[in-house]
């Protein structure tokens, strides 16, 4: 058996998701390429045998030739396709967020939940870094007893054309919502966001760096410093404070160089090369488990909770209040 993937959305994740799939993931091949810019699926099937390009879902959806959707498309338009693929009843692995709103997101999980079966993944891939789920195990098993606080940073070197204010949430803190819950197997109750002193590297209308102070249902505090034109790299990483002890995730590894009267290493430049291997990770399970008609990790419930949590962000954003995050009853497929 094997897992006949549309790509749809050819852009930045798309393209690195088609080169992934064709190189090195087992049992999936590109089958389809699907994007609004005919130039753009051209240049992304070539080299990619057998693969065809189309222009619309739709039609990459009838031709036969599909039996699952890898979706990296804008957050924006992941609502429509979605219900189109539920549609089909086939696995679809959907990149952050699920949709950019809590009421859209709600709606693929009670189209999702009314399917009865669970077909969306979302593309939450730090979860299959091997670090996070380090980080996850010593919570689990209490290790150094009670988690109390985490702090997040989460840095960019700098933020493509049309980045606006509220994607610093729900574009890059969305994943460290998603995160959190995973690491505390907890939902996120509340948040707050603190806009102070601004860098003049940010393009207009954007404030950055801010500072996004959360908690979970059992109280855990946590923070993240997000800041997205941070010029020196790429950088995400966490400290974790226990009872019994303090853990770091994230830090730069080596090499490690001292040459000419100098010390230092190299700063990742990306997200692709940051979490190059839990991207892999995350799309083999994706594929193995789709082959068994399940999901190999973050269904749509984290989709929508995170979801949730962005709305809160945004409003907090522009208030300054500390906002409630407000979720609806867990239907049963997700419990
Ligand atoms: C981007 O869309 C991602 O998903 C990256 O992981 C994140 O670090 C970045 O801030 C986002 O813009």
């Amino acid at each position: 058996d094997i897992l006949r993937v549309a790509v749809v959305g050819a852009g930045r994740m798309g393209a690195d998701h088609i080169q992934r799939i064709h190189h090195r993931i087992s049992g999936a091949e590109v089958a389809a390429v699907v994007d609004i810019d005919s130039d753009r699926v051209n240049a992304a099937i070539e080299g990619i045998p057998g693969a065809k390009g189309y222009t619309d879902l739709d039609a990459a959806l009838s031709s036969g030739e599909v039996n699952a959707v890898l979706l990296a498309t804008p957050g924006f338009l992941h609502h429509d396709a979605l219900l189109k693929v539920l549609e089909a009843d086939i696995p679809v692995l959907c990149e952050k967020p699920l949709t950019p709103d809590a009421a859209s997101s709600w709606e693929i999980v009670e189209a999702e939940a009314k399917l009865g079966r669970k077909r969306i993944q979302v593309g939450f891939m730090r979860r299959f870094d091997a670090e996070y789920q380090q980080l996850r195990q010593l919570i689990e098993n209490q290790g150094l007893g009670e988690l109390l606080v985490l702090h997040h940073q989460h840095r960019n070197p700098n933020t493509p054309e049309g980045f606006t204010n509220e994607m610093l949430i729900n574009d890059s803190v969305v994943h460290e919502f998603d995160a959190i819950r995973f690491f505390t197997g907890e939902e996120i109750t509340s948040v707050q966001v603190r806009l102070g002193k601004a860098t003049r590297n940010a393009p207009n209308g954007q404030h950055d760096p801010q500072h996004v102070l959360l908690e979970t249902s059992s109280g855990v505090l946590a923070d993240v410093e997000i800041y997205v034109n941070a010029k020196f790299g790429y950088e995400v990483a966490t400290q974790a404070s226990f009872e019994d002890g303090i853990v770091s995730i994230g830090n730069d590894a080596g090499p490690y160089v001292r040459t000419a009267g100098q010390w230092g290493g190299k700063v990742t430049p990306g997200f692709e090369e940051r979490f190059g291997a839990a991207y892999d990770t995350e799309i083999q399970s994706w594929v193995d488990a789709a082959l068994r008609d399940e999901i190999g990790g973050p269904n749509a419930w984290d989709g929508y909770a995170t979801a949730a949590c962005c709305e809160a962000g945004v409003e907090a954003q522009r208030t300054g209040a500390k906002v409630e995050v407000k979720l609806n009853s867990k239907p049963d497929l997700y419990s």
